[in-house]
């Protein structure tokens, strides 16, 4: 029986960055594809039937596909210098917790599939759980279809390089109407469980979390021939706005705001910026205490623009509320795992989204480090095993 660990490390050279650090795994880029080819591997190994549907979102079955299944699994994609754990860690955990109900003898009394859902992080496409948000009608799929990546190529254009049909992304019941129970196990992304506390603990909710794009626009010009006083710089206003983004979140107790994209066009050494794009990323327990922080940065960011003579604009690019997961379910998962803690998270999961739709629920694993969305992310060997046999205890009670 392979051990999560030996799972990870088996795709542990796949999507290497080596400028960054860590992995950068994109959606439907050769790392990931790779990864899926892994996990179609491992699942065929164990004799389950693999499946894609029209969204992407891989399906592996042990038992016929049916309606009301019990349903494990994450993502594989990555953040650019992501972690080795964030989403393959649901997966492998996932995989080796076939294995374990399987040395035990358990006899499902209904399936059991492992999936992998595409585009969790939004670092292609930008819209964050794509996949679960296409697969449970979150998303208008022709919005879904026009997403755009750096370079420019549509969803459509990559999904239809990837074997699927763009006209039937979207919505599909059928397939929502598989999931009876849905669970992820995923590396805590926090300090939750400390350096030294449980393995693994059970989670309770998801912080509502948004994407909003902001564009300042100035006037591009030579950085040699002109005087400052002339100039209507993109650069030097987002430079505030960035400040004004920690000052207003800093005033917010369990407010998170972030700025961590930012991009100049044309982006020269020696041009003065025609625009600035820069993404903040706000995330509160409370929906309309977002809303009111994401107000009170557009308004600082007009007055900060309108005094270097610049314009900007504001573009909501996703927005998930705050989500509780399953009273019952999360009640049967703390059933099967006497005395682990419950855990409240500031991270997005595609089990978030579903959690709109099924019942689903969420398994977290000890990360000494507390740093994820970095190569720093860390699981130990032996809380990896304990989270897959923690997920088997899981899947038995619910099988
Ligand atoms: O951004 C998030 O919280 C998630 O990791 N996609
Ligand atoms: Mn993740
Ligand atoms: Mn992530
Ligand atoms: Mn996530």
């Amino acid at each position: 029986m392979d051990t999560v660990t030996s799972l990870l490390d088996s795709i542990a050279g796949v999507g290497r960055d080596e400028q960054r650090g860590g992995y950068t795994r994109p959606v439907y880029s050769a790392a990931e594809l790779d990864l899926r080819a892994w996990f179609v591997e491992q699942a065929g190994r164990r004799g389950l039937d693999v499946e894609t549907d029209r969204n992407g979102i891989i399906w592996a079955w042990w038992g016929p596909p049916q309606a009301g299944a019990l349903v494990t699994g994450s993502h594989l994609d990555s953040v650019p210098g992501g972690g080795a754990f964030d989403g393959p860690l649901g997966v492998a955990a996932a995989l080796a917790a076939v294995d374990e109900l399987r040395a035990r003898g358990v006899e499902p009394r209904r399936s059991l599939a492992v999936t992998v859902f595409p585009e969790e992080e939004g670092s292609r496409f930008g819209v964050a759980c794509l996949g679960s948000r296409l697969l449970t009608g979150a998303i208008d799929a022709d919005k879904a279809r026009n997403l755009r990546d750096a370079d420019g190529n549509t969803f459509a254009d990559v999904a239809r390089q990837n074997g699927l049909d763009p006209a039937h992304l979207g919505a599909d019941p059928e397939a929502l109407a598989r999931i009876g129970d849905f669970v992820e196990l995923h590396v805590e992304q926090g300090r939750g469980l400390g350096e030294d506390g449980p393995a693994v603990a059970v989670g309770s909710s998801i912080l509502g979390h948004g994407r909003w794009k902001l564009g300042i626009a100035g006037q591009g010009n030579h950085a040699g021939t002109t005087l400052m006083e002339d100039r209507r710089d993109p650069m030097v206003a987002a430079a505030q706005v960035i400040l004004a983004v920690r000052q207003v979140a800093a005033a917010q107790p369990d407010a998170r705001a972030t700025v961590g994209r930012i991009q100049p066009v044309p982006g020269g050494t020696n041009v003065i910026a025609s625009r600035v794009d820069l993404w903040l990323d706000v995330r509160h327990p409370d929906d309309a205490v977002t809303a009111r922080l994401v107000e009170t940065i557009h308004g600082k960011a007009q007055k900060i623009a309108a005094f270097e003579g610049c314009t900007v604009s504001l573009t909501e690019e996703s927005y998930s509320g705050t989500v509780y997961f399953d009273p019952a379910l999360q009640r049967q998962l703390e059933n099967a795992l006497p005395g682990a803690p419950v855990l409240a998270t500031g991270a997005g999961h595609d089990a978030g989204v579903l959690a709109g739709y099924v019942p689903s629920g969420m398994l977290f694993i000890r990360n000494p480090t507390g740093i994820s969305h970095s190569p720093e992310e860390f699981v130990e060997p032996a809380d990896a095993d304990a989270g897959s046999a923690a997920l088997a205890d899981a899947l038995e009670a619910l099988l």
